[in-house]
């Protein structure tokens, strides 16, 4: 397969005036004709004319009317253009029906939809499908469906048939379409300009009642965008479209975002709080794409951090704001060091901005989106919040209606605010999580931190040079008072030290607060330290770590010691646990203990192999030692924490749900169950269900709950792949493989549904200890099922794949087999370009 790399950028020969598109549908023979005005780019003197194009059948073509013959390939065609203006009209047949890949042109239960991020408007018809050719569009498209849709503006309709423009010059992989039987629930929202905005959640009949959050969700992110970064809406129309089957949560198609239902579509009865929280993020997410990836968008793919690092920063900002600020935080950051340093600590690690590539959809990964985030959160830090939103203004201003690369956008920071940001833009571009080192000390007064950076080697990248790293830091006095308050150490020799003066005695430090910056920490407090900074911190952020590091030397000692669990870390726990004055969402978070594969990333990183089974094992103890120790404190824990108003999705009730869900479970290891069964048989939203389901699981004692649970939603598809999910996730290790086989048996796992396959063939991924099962069972069911899918959809195969990335974690035994299974899927014939770049990767 061919290497795709960010040197080579070429400007296209010819730019697009404008796009006419018609649509024939009919699910195996669809017609697309297009009539495009190409113009040379007087910025390249370069004339081939080169169209993408893939699995189309071309049935005409001609140039200025003339019909030709152009040479066709694998990828596309090229032929004889004029170095003037022409005009470009062809037909082409596809076959959407049979589109299981999800990118094109598809259909998702008899309704045609199209995915075409990152490069999937090539199997739709020939064209540039490049981010950095824009052009307006105008559509018809013509189909028996009562509803035909497109990006834009309507223009005109009748029966069978409807025409769609978009003023807005976009790139092709923001084009969309959609056809079926769909019913709108309609709001409104007007701009502080006064333009009056019709906004439509489009579904199947049946799941009007999913669509009244996700619609508010739109209108406050709407206001948001314009009360925080000035930004409005640019049409008077916006469309939201759910999908059943979508190979990733949602896209951001210009006035026609296409969702994933499972991110769009909730009801109390049906979603969990959690299912709110992540489907308000995305409308907000997809909302903001609006401004940052549509108005402004990328020059080419290696420059996806520019519009995906910004959006999920803006989408944090807003939960930040609609939430808590703190908690949010913290499940940011949670998210960050289970996927991202992960994935940057192993073979798949690559920079912020990619250099090379062979599939383009196996980059939109945990380091372009969070650590894109987190690197835009640090130049906020850097240059304060007022330059940091001067600087977006000039952003928006200076390349509306553009391509941009990371250049552009550093070049605004450094032209408003007159700094020199080449050493940060390393950010960009080297890979691997920093390990901060640090020592202290302190001598007439004055405080000392010394701190010492070191990335370690990544794939392709064996010297790394020092970053630029904004540290907070704050300083307690030993009897808990703040004596200096959190200020920003900038970082950017290898070695630096950091002096603080006037103080009386040695302080207590609090370093990395808010986590300013994506690195490893790697200083080893005491463990009365972490207490005190548990008790008296008051950065929630850190408070919150104090606990966790508290935890995770708790079970990494009982792991390799064989330690009993410790009271002083139970103490400390019940303590915090009771402590009303802390918000219950924090609490919740804090009882937590560190995951699994979190466990075993440390250990690895410690020099240590780690053994998933005994993970297992410690992480169960540690939590029925918990149990026991709080035993007295959980059911006024579990009782105080009742919601007794009706159900609203909001941070206050759902954090007060968090924390009775997270004693229920504690609960359930003392009581074999009885209070979630009583839970499970009164609860009337998802969130309840859901949390008395798993506690019941967790005592051994679910399986009248799980019949009942199936019989009342087995025509639900979406609460189904909870039902799935949650029997693998909570199954024990040595029976994980039988639970899979059995769950993949049924005739409603259908593999084609995306959704489907990763509640199942995705929790096999996530259970450590049945994942990498001695018997090697595991590895082979997740080889078999990869195999399966990657004849059908590529995509969410090679994105699965990723469950083999820690192999060189492991033992000897288990690295042989996870190699044999990984060259079982090497030596498939017709393995896909995405799979096989992804598995050769975590193979190197
Ligand atoms: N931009 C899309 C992701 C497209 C993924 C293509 N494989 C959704 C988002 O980030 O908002
Ligand atoms: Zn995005």
């Amino acid at each position: 397969h061919q290497t795709f790399y960010l040197a080579d950028y070429q400007p296209p020969a010819y730019l697009i005036e404008d796009v006419t598109l018609t649509f024939r549908l009919s699910p195996r023979a669809t017609r697309v004709l297009s009539r495009i005005h190409f113009v040379p780019n007087p910025d390249t003197s370069d004339r081939t004319f080169f169209l993408h194009g893939e699995q189309l059948t071309l049935i005409s073509a001609k140039i200025d009317g003339h019909e030709i013959t152009p040479t066709l390939t694998d990828t596309g065609l090229t032929a004889e253009a004029p170095d003037a203006p022409f005009t470009w009209e062809a037909e082409v047949e596809i076959s959407p029906e049979t589109n299981t890949a999800l990118e094109g042109l598809y259909m998702s239960n008899g309704m045609y939809c199209t995915q075409c991020e990152a490069e999937g408007f090539r199997k739709i018809t020939y064209y540039p499908d490049r981010p950095d050719v824009m052009a307006p569009f105008s559509v018809r498209i013509e189909g028996e469906q009562p509803i035909l849709l497109s990006n834009g503006n309507p223009t005109a309709s009748g029966k069978g048939w409807a025409e769609w423009h978009d003023p807005w010059p976009k790139p092709a992989y923001l084009f969309a379409l959609v056809a079926g039987d769909l019913r709108a629930t309609t709001g409104s929202f007007t701009t502080r300009s006064g333009r009056d905005v019709t906004l439509n959640l489009w579904v199947r009949p049946g799941d009007e009642d999913k669509t009244a959050f996700g619609l508010q969700a739109l209108i406050d992110s709407m206001k948001w965008d314009e009360d925080v970064y000035g930004r409005e809406y640019d049409l008077d129309l916006f469309n939201i479209v759910a999908v059943s089957d979508f190979n990733m949560g949602a896209m951001e198609n210009k006035g026609l975002n296409i969702f994933n239902s499972s991110a769009v579509l909730a009801s109390p009865e049906t979603a969990t709080d959690a299912n709110f929280e992540r489907i308000e993020g995305i409308i907000a997410h997809e909302y903001f794409h609006n401004w940052t990836g549509n108005r402004i968008t990328c020059r080419d793919w290696f420059q996806l951090c520019l519009k995906e690092g910004l959006t999920v920063f803006r989408d944090q900002q807003f939960t930040s704001d609609m939430r808590s600020a703190s908690v949010k935080r913290i499940s940011d950051v949670l998210m960050l060091r289970a996927r991202q340093f992960r994935e940057d600590a192993g073979p798949l690690a690559h920079p912020v901005r990619p250099e090379q590539f062979q599939e383009i959809n196996n980059f939109y990964t945990a380091t372009i989106y969070e650590k894109g985030a987190e690197v835009i959160g640090m130049l906020k830090r850097l240059v304060g919040d007022r330059d940091y939103y001067r600087a977006l203004d000039v952003y928006f201003q200076r390349h509306d209606g553009h391509a941009c690369t990371i250049e552009d956008w550093l070049q605004v920071f450094e032209d408003t605010t007159g700094r020199d940001l080449s050493q940060f833009k390393r950010w960009y571009s080297q890979a691997g999580t920093p390990l901060l080192h640090v020592e202290d000390s302190f001598e007439d007064g004055t405080y000392t931190l010394t701190f010492r950076q070191e990335t370690r080697p990544t794939p392709g990248q064996p010297d790394k040079a020092p970053l630029v790293i904004p540290i907070a830091v704050g300083l307690l006095s030993p009897d808990g008072t703040e004596v200096v308050p959190t200020t920003l150490c900038e970082m950017s020799a290898a070695t630096q030290s950091f002096t603080f003066d006037g103080l009386t005695e040695k302080p207590i430090p609090s370093i990395l607060r808010e986590f300013s910056a994506p690195v490893i920490l790697t200083r080893q407090a005491s463990n009365a330290e972490r207490a005190f900074l548990l008790a008296h911190d008051t950065d929630p952020f850190n408070k919150w770590e104090a606990g966790r590091a508290l935890a995770k030397d708790v079970l990494i000692h009982m792991i390799t010691d064989g330690n009993a669990p410790d009271s002083a870390y139970l103490d400390a726990l019940k303590a915090m646990v009771s402590d009303e004055s802390l918000d219950p969402a924090f609490r919740a978070l804090a009882i937590a203990l560190p995951s699994q594969d979190d466990i075993a990333q440390t250990l690895h990183a410690s020099g240590v192999v780690p053994d998933p089974m005994a993970i297992h094992n410690a992480s169960k103890t540690l939590r029925q030692a918990t149990a026991e120790h709080l035993a007295d404190i959980l059911p006024d824990l579990y009782a105080a924490n009742q919601v007794h108003e009706a159900y609203q999705p909001n941070a206050d009730q759902s954090g007060k749900r968090a924390l009775a869900g997270a004693a229920l479970s504690l609960i359930a290891r003392l009581d074999g169950g009885k209070q979630a069964q009583a839970q499970y048989d009164a609860a009337d939203n998802m969130t309840q269900q859901l949390s008395a389901l798993s506690a019941l699981l967790l005592a051994d004692a679910g399986t009248d709950a799980l019949a009942a649970f199936e019989a009342q939603w087995k025509d639900d598809r979406l609460v189904m792949d909870k039902w799935f999910s949650l029997q693998v996730m909570m199954a024990k290790p040595d029976d994980v493989a039988d639970v899979v086989t059995r769950l993949t048996a049924r005739p409603d796992f259908d593999m084609r549904n995306p959704n489907r396959f990763r509640a199942v063939i995705g929790a096999l991924g996530g259970h450590l200890a049945g994942f990498h099962h001695p018997s090697g069972k595991g590895y082979e069911l997740m080889a078999d099922w990869l195999i399966k899918l990657d004849a059908l959809n590529p995509q969410t195969t090679a994105r699965m794949s990723s469950a083999f990335d820690t192999w060189k974690r492991f033992d000897e035994d288990r690295q042989q087999m996870i190699r044999a299974q990984l060259e079982r899927i090497m030596a498939r014939e017709t393995l896909s370009r995405d799979t096989s770049e992804m598995v050769g990767r975590i193979l190197a």
